[in-house]
Formats: C-alpha cells, sequence, structure tokens
C-alpha cells in the first residue's frame, strides 16, 4: 500500500477516504511544515497533501534527484506557497483542489462587502463594549449596496460567483478584469481596464490567485484611483495588495473601507489595521464550513488516488 502523508488533521470523511486506498499518516500539528520537515516528507512518503502554510520552495527541492514523493495534492485551490518549477524539475507533480472551494469563498467575499458597507463590525464592537446609547435615525450610517457597482478583478470560478451574488441578489452593476478575455455570465457585464475598474466602482473585489505578477498589483498609486467612499475586499492572497499603502489609505479616509480575509505576512495582522474602524479582518475564513472542507479533501484524495494508480490526476497543475 502506497504511503501518504496528510500534513493537518482533516474532517473524518477526509481520513477515511484517504485510509481506503492508503497507508495514511496525520500529522499532529497545526503548525505548517519546516524546511527539514518537508525534505523529510519528500523522501518517505509516495505522496502528501500539503495545505496553506506549508512553504515548498524551491530549497526544499534541491539536491533530490528522484524523491520517493511524486504528488504534492494541496488542499486548496492557491498553490502560490509552491515552487511548482522546482517540483517538476525534480519529478513531482502538484495538484490543487478548484471547484470546491467557489462558492465558500464567494460566501465570504459578500460576508466582507455587507460587513464593510454596513459597517457590521463596528457596530458589533460598540454593542459588545456596552457603548450603544440607542437608536437614532443618522447612527452609524453605512453605504447601501442594492444597485451600487461591484468591480471584480480577476474573472475565474470565484470572481464569476461573486457576480452572480451581486447581480441577482443586489440588483449590482458588474465590471471586470481579466487576463483571458470577456466572459458571458448571461447578464449584462462590463470588461474594462483596472484604472477604470477602480474609480468607477463602489466595491473592489479582489479574486486573482497570487503570482509575481499580481504581486501588489493594488498599491499606493492604484488605491488613488478608488472613490473615497469605496470599500476594498480581499478574499484571494495578502501579497495581492500592499498592505502598508492600504493602511495608510484606510488612516486617511481616502477610501471608504475594506474587508481582508488574507494578510501579507499571515497569520501576522499588523497593529495599524486592528485599531482602524474602518475595516473589516478575518482569519481567512474564505472555505471554513465543514462540507467545503469535506469536498476539498476528498478532491485532494481523488488527486492522490489517480495519480498513484498511473492515472491523471483531475487537477493537475505543473
Ligand atoms: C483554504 C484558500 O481554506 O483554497 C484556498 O486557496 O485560500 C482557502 O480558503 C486554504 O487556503 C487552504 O488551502
Amino acid at each position: 500500500m502506497k504511503r501518504i502523508l496528510l500534513t493537518r488533521s482533516m474532517p473524518e470523511r477526509v481520513v477515511a477516504a484517504a485510509r481506503a486506498h492508503f497507508d495514511v499518516e496525520i500529522r499532529d500539528d497545526a503548525a505548517p511544515l519546516k524546511v527539514g520537515q518537508m525534505r523529510a516528507a519528500l523522501a518517505l512518503y509516495d505522496g502528501v497533501m500539503p495545505t496553506l502554510g506549508d512553504m515548498f520552495g524551491a530549497e526544499v527541492f534541491d539536491g533530490f534527484q528522484n524523491p520517493r514523493c511524486k504528488i504534492l495534492a494541496n488542499f486548496g485551490v492557491g498553490y502560490n506557497h509552491i515552487d511548482t518549477d522546482a517540483a517538476r524539475a525534480v519529478g513531482v507533480s502538484v495538484t490543487n483542489t478548484p471547484g470546491a472551494v467557489t462558492d465558500a469563498t464567494a460566501d465570504i467575499a459578500l460576508t466582507l462587502m455587507l460587513m464593510s458597507a454596513r459597517r457590521a463590525g463596528e457596530g458589533e464592537r460598540l454593542v459588545r463594549a456596552g457603548a450603544w446609547t440607542g437608536w437614532n435615525p443618522t447612527q452609524m450610517l453605512g453605504l447601501h449596496i442594492t444597485g451600487k457597482i461591484v468591480g471584480i478583478i480577476g474573472m475565474g470560478r470565484i470572481g464569476q460567483a461573486v457576480a452572480r451574488r451581486c447581480h441577482h441578489g443586489f440588483g449590482m452593476k458588474v465590471v471586470y478584469t481579466r487576463r483571458s478575455g470577456d466572459v458571458d455570465l448571461g447578464f449584462p457585464t462590463e470588461r474594462v481596464r483596472q484604472e477604470e475598474l477602480l474609480a468607477r466602482s463602489d466595491f473592489v473585489v479582489l479574486c486573482v490567485p497570487a503570482s509575481p505578477e499580481t504581486y501588489h498589483m493594488i498599491d499606493a498609486e492604484q488605491l488613488t484611483w478608488m472613490a473615497p467612499h469605496a470599500h476594498l475586499i480581499n478574499v484571494s492572497r495578502g501579497d495581492v495588495v500592499d498592505e502598508t499603502a492600504l493602511i495608510a489609505a484606510l488612516q486617511a479616509g481616502a477610501i471608504g473601507g475594506a474587508g481582508l480575509d488574507a494578510y501579507e505576512h499571515e497569520p501576522e495582522v499588523p497593529a495599524e489595521l486592528t485599531a482602524l474602524e474602518n475595516v473589516v479582518l478575518l482569519p481567512h475564513l474564505g472555505t471554513a464550513a465543514l462540507e467545503v472542507r469535506e469536498a476539498m479533501g476528498l478532491m485532494a484524495v481523488e488527486n492522490l488516488r489517480a495519480y498513484l494508480n498511473d492515472e491523471t490526476p483531475p487537477n493537475l497543475v505543473n
């Protein structure tokens, strides 16, 4: 039986599915793998299921000719923590879990839009602090969402799911950027340049994968294109935004607010951010629902099963 390593504890259904095919070891530690542990995993297992935080950089693969481990079946759609070229160079395939994460991540984007626009975090803090003095007609006025313009940067699976929710649920107009041409969602949308999107949108939602091309794609200069009432929502990866520039924009009130589910140096969240009222901060909750994590895990197990049975895994990325 092939030996595989799950680098974190997993929902029971995922563990059972893995055990049906493999001799499974489950790491009993919530912290990401260290370099030595990743190198040991490459040497000792036929397949590994890594996840966010397991930084399989080039140095991890360095010196391996033909590691026992031939597949890293990432648990999650984003695989920017794995150097896929370095993996390929030593014969290691990488897979991910697209599809399984789409709706849940889009739901968190809408959660952040609503919370940021309607000042939900701030209001909750007020109530919990016992500082609410009672309702009045001009108290805590936020931004009305219905009928506004949402600008989606990165119109892939998650971007499209956000667009559908915004259009069908909130009657919003959708503008977007997309590297690979127009998409037809069955309702009117407009593909525009990034600066135009930033200037026109009441909500800017970041749905691009992390890559050298998307690193700091929202920087100080790009933030100046946004309207002073507009909200920036990030459900992708933290380093898509220059966090220092975002903090400065929020402190200056140069934008209306922000909703973040990802941070540049996760899990570190700068004190400058936690001190601000006009930002909603979530702990990377994008896919945090049991059935979603089960679907992701089952997808990763299927990638392992297929690969280790000499079939092409469904979600190969390198
Ligand atoms: C995951 C995510 O839960 O799938 C992704 O890429 O960002 C998340 O929502 C997490 O990253 C595990 O991979």
